[in-house]
């Protein structure tokens, strides 16, 4: 057949179609992300932080191609610091990635590959952020609704979780004031 339909849509802001990859990440799965160890232990391990719709059309490590995800991150804070995603490193350091966000407000942290350097970039339906390789990145949600953003990275990026939760970013993002405002991370 010389015509044929995709095999993927998005119907309203979610990801439909075959294959479709979904986890959700909560609160007790993200115990060492977040600053206030306080105020996050007494809140609900069960309680959904961000979830993931993701198509891997190749196998993971391939050369060459392309993975799509959606992530649906929820408002709220933990403390004063907004719910946000783990966060990572592309196990391939020069892997670059997009983000394109579609509903809600929020921040794209970034942070330099020695750590010295953490910034943000605003978020907002339609924004478009082009995510350098050798910078760790991460979102938070700093509306009152959920923010959803859509993300193209090669198939062969890879995850780097462990330097993240060993040594977090250098900067958190916190609610100063109704204003979302970076500042030292005070957690060791
Ligand atoms: C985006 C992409 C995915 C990532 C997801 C959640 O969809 O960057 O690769 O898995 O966000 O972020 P994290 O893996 O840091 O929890
Ligand atoms: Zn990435």
């Amino acid at each position: 057949m010389d015509i044929v339909l995709p095999s993927l849509y998005f119907n309203g802001n979610k990801l439909s179609g075959e294959a479709i990859d979904r986890l959700s990440r909560r609160l007790g799965d993200l115990g060492d992300i977040f600053n206030d160890r306080e105020a996050y232990d007494a809140m609900p391990a069960d309680q959904v932080i961000y979830e993931v719709e993701s198509a891997f059309p190749v196998a993971d490590g391939t050369e060459g191609g392309l993975f799509l995800g959606v992530t649906y991150v929820h408002p709220g804070k933990v403390g004063d610091e907004y719910f946000m995603t783990k966060g990572h490193f592309h196990k391939i350091r020069n892997r670059a990635e997009i983000y394109i966000c579609m509903e809600g407000e929020g921040m794209l942290i970034l942070m330099n590959e020695d750590h010295t350097h953490t910034w943000a970039e605003k978020m907002s339906p339609g924004s478009v952020h082009y995510i350098n390789g050798h910078t760790a990145h991460r979102t938070a949600n700093t509306g009152n609704s959920i923010l959803s953003f859509g993300a193209v990275w090669p198939s062969d990026a890879g995850h780097d979780y462990e330097t993240i939760s060993e040594n977090g970013f250098s900067k958190i993002l916190v609610d100063m004031n109704g204003m979302p405002t970076l500042v030292n991370r005070t957690r060791p």
